[in-house]
């Protein structure tokens, strides 16, 4: 495993054909300035150049306390504008990138961290985690895309709960609500996520890419224009030298079997 610093808001690893990037400022619970979301961009470029999956998780006792309040308390409208479009533009990289994406979490999952949890395609909890959107408590609007995935993933009347009454959400409720979708030990969660991590990343890079792509876009589609989206997605994914091979790996038996579940 080799390590390299980045500018200090983020740890950048790489595991084989994982890219882990550590959430660093545990001074301040991991909250994301300007320049913290910055360095999740330019190291989530270089993870898409370098790795097949990548995981976030946060250093020290929380996954990370949301947006930089002492930096946000003195922005203007249009600073505060474009720094949730700048978000928005950054953790939309990491819904809609190159590759799948992991997120680790334990301790705080609030407000922006619960919004950049929502960006990644698998969230695994440990049973420190909670999840909170306190933006009505400090008089201000979720901005970074948590309206948009966060609703889509736990649902528009959960998410009014916990923004209107300050509802926090365990792990175990996290799970039921779909906020996340494994719940682990204490200090679990990122070695989960690897191992989760590590098997997207052994699957034909055309079909994680359709499954981040187009399985979003189709829930949002028409059922006919979704079915109809589905056939192309699939005929496109089929028809690449990598699925052939891949299948008459399967047919010849050189292909690794399914892990059946055993009944008691
Ligand atoms: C911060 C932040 C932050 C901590 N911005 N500085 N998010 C929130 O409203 C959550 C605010 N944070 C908390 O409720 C608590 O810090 C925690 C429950 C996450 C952790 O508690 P604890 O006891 O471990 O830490 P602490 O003593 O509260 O905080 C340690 C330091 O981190 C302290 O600074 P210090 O200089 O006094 O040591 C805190 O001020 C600092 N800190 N959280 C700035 N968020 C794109 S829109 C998204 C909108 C949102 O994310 S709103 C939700 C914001």
């Amino acid at each position: 495993m080799s390590t390299d610093a980045d500018d200090g808001f983020v740890t950048y690893e790489i595991d084989g054909d994982v890219a882990l990037i550590g959430l660093n400022r545990p001074v301040k619970r991991n909250a994301i300035s300007d320049k913290f979301v910055e360095a999740i961009a330019v190291a989530v470029a270089r993870a898409e150049k370098e790795a097949k999956a990548g995981v976030f998780f946060g250093h020290g006792d929380h996954f990370c306390a949301g947006l930089d309040l002492a930096e946000h308390v003195k922005k203007t409208p249009f600073e505060g504008v474009h720094g949730s479009r700048r978000w928005h533009a950054v953790f939309g990289m990491i819904e809609h990138g190159a590759i799948p994406w992991f997120a680790a979490l334990h301790g705080a999952v609030v407000g922006g961290g619960l919004e950049l949890a929502s960006a990644a395609h698998i969230r695994v909890a440990d049973k420190t985690a909670f999840f909170a959107l306190p933006e009505g408590q400090r008089g201000i609007f979720v901005g970074g895309g948590g309206s948009v995935r966060a609703a889509r993933l736990m649902g528009v009347a959960r998410m009014t709960d916990m923004m209107l009454t300050g509802r926090v959400a365990s792990a175990e409720e996290g799970e039921r609500w779909n906020l996340c979708q494994y719940v682990v030990e204490p200090g679990e969660a990122k070695a989960k996520a690897l191992e989760l991590a590590r098997a997207a990343a052994t699957n034909a890079e055309l079909s994680n890419y359709a499954v981040i792509h187009a399985l979003p876009r189709i829930q949002d589609m028409a059922k006919e224009d979704g079915l109809f989206v589905e056939s192309l997605m699939a005929s496109f994914t089929a028809t690449s030298p990598e699925a052939e091979e891949r299948l008459r790996a399967f047919l010849e038996k050189r292909a690794k079997r399914l892990n059946i579940p055993k009944k008691d």
